[in-house]
């Protein structure tokens, strides 16, 4: 809870704000992230979610079998099939529809990228840790003497502010750990980074939930965001991770309108193997209900849907999501089944009105904070996770990188060791 503010420190009128204007050019701080867990060795098969052949198309062998070498964008058919569509080829596309192939730069990258090596997996980690050394730092400075006085006590609010925690979780912060100064009598800086450590750790906490992959079939996840947040990168990290977790998947383009929008993620589909629904124009919720009836009479596993970045503030396209999401809604009971929000780790505070805005539109269900391991200010994280702390709304993965194995699962304690280690 936000407390009133810290009524026994020394008298202070306006304590935040001009400290908070002199230092925000300084840089950022946070990051981190560990691998879990080690990948599975070998692409998964998965026998009983693989797609049923296609009659049609002779479409390339379904995203789980090694080394697809072939084109595997389709054609979306119109959504006012109801019956299941059956994805057809390129070639057949409806003749209403504009050529429904995005044209994949097919030459230009390998059909499926190989595994990461471990140090590659290393590499991310220290990109991830230089990303985030200025910003620790400065957390991890104030702590090394036996000084705990109220110049540490506003040290440490800078910081945290500069973190772009924000005033009202900056102020919770403090008035945590003074209190835990005071009632387990604290004398030297490890041990108040350690009470910093567990009070963050906590506020983090409901944020680290896994995502069910089980719970439809196929599943689908409708990714939403502001332009350039990072959706259509983090579907294609997503693709790679759902698939070594043995899924078939299938994406669909719902950006309509951007021929480049449509090559980037059929690009994503070719290193991944994976089929893409697109259509060139039209409208975007017709290409996710034909998507979604595709991915029913295959089987797929999950069915991802990207779609154009928008400000909450573009009434009419926050309206265009909602269509999208209602006409989820009707391809298939529960639909979508994942609503997730990427946001750019970079965004600061405006993070927090950006997950307002999806949310009233689209009823998130997770979110992706994406480029992590650049100079992202980890502390608006902090404070999403205050502040919503009535409604935590999880933080599935975060995005450390253009790989394919650059998203990792979220995990509290270590994005807190981040900041403080
Ligand atoms: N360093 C880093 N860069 C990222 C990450 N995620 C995405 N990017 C980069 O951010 C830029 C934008 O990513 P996109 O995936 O195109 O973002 P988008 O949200 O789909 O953009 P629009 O569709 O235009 O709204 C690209 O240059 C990506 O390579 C990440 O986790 N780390
Ligand atoms: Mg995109």
């Amino acid at each position: 809870m936000a407390g009133p503010g810290a009524r026994g420190r020394r008298p202070e009128t306006s304590p935040l704000t001009p400290r908070l204007r002199r230092l925000r050019t300084i840089a950022p701080m946070f990051g981190f992230l560990r691998r879990k867990k080690e990948p599975p060795p070998a692409a998964p098969t998965d026998a009983a979610a693989a797609p049923v052949a296609d009659p049609a198309a002779g479409l390339p062998a379904p995203q789980g079998a090694p080394a697809v070498g072939v084109p595997v964008t389709v054609a979306a058919e119109p959504a006012s099939a109801a019956a299941p569509a059956v994805v057809a080829p390129a070639v057949v596309a409806p003749a209403v529809l504009a050529p429904a192939v995005v044209a994949p730069a097919a030459q230009t990258l390998p059909a499926v990228a190989p595994p990461p090596a471990p140090a590659a997996r290393a590499s991310w980690m220290s990109r991830l840790r230089q990303g985030l050394a200025r910003t620790s730092s400065n957390l991890t400075s104030l702590f090394t003497g036996t000084r705990i006085d109220e110049a540490l006590f506003e040290e440490l609010e800078t910081a945290l502010l500069v973190s772009d925690a924000g005033v009202e979780t900056t102020k919770f912060l403090l008035e945590g750990l003074r209190a835990r100064v005071r009632e387990q009598r604290l004398t030297d800086g490890t041990q108040v980074r350690e009470a910093l450590r567990g009070l963050i750790t906590g506020i983090l906490s409901p944020l680290e939930r896994p995502i069910d992959i089980d719970r439809a079939a196929p599943l689908v996840v409708m990714i939403t965001g502001v332009n350039g947040a990072g959706k259509t990168t983090s579907i294609g990290k997503l693709a790679h991770h759902l698939q070594r977790e043995g899924k078939t998947i299938l994406l669909a383009a719902g950006d309509t309108f951007r021929a480049a929008a449509r090559e980037q993620l059929a690009e994503w589909g070719l290193r991944n193997g994976v089929q893409v629904v697109s259509q060139q124009g039209g409208d975007p919720a017709a290409v996710a209900f034909d998507a979604v009836s595709a991915g029913r009479a295959r089987q797929t596993g999950v069915v991802i849907i990207d779609t154009a970045g928008r400000l909450p503030t573009q009434a009419h396209l926050m309206d265009e999501l909602r269509k999208i999401h209602r006409v989820l809604g009707k391809s298939m009971p529960g639909a979508p089944h994942e609503s997730l929000l990427v946001l750019d780790g970079n965004t600061g505070q405006n993070m927090l009105a950006q997950v307002k805005a999806f949310d009233e539109a689209v009823g998130l269900t997770g979110l992706i904070v994406t480029k992590l391991d650049g100079t992202a200010k980890g502390g608006a994280l902090v404070a999403l996770a205050h502040t919503r702390r009535d409604r935590p709304i999880p933080v599935y993965f975060i995005g450390v990188g253009e790989g394919l194995d650059d998203l990792q699962a979220f995990s509290a304690t270590e994005f807190a060791s981040a900041l403080l280690d």
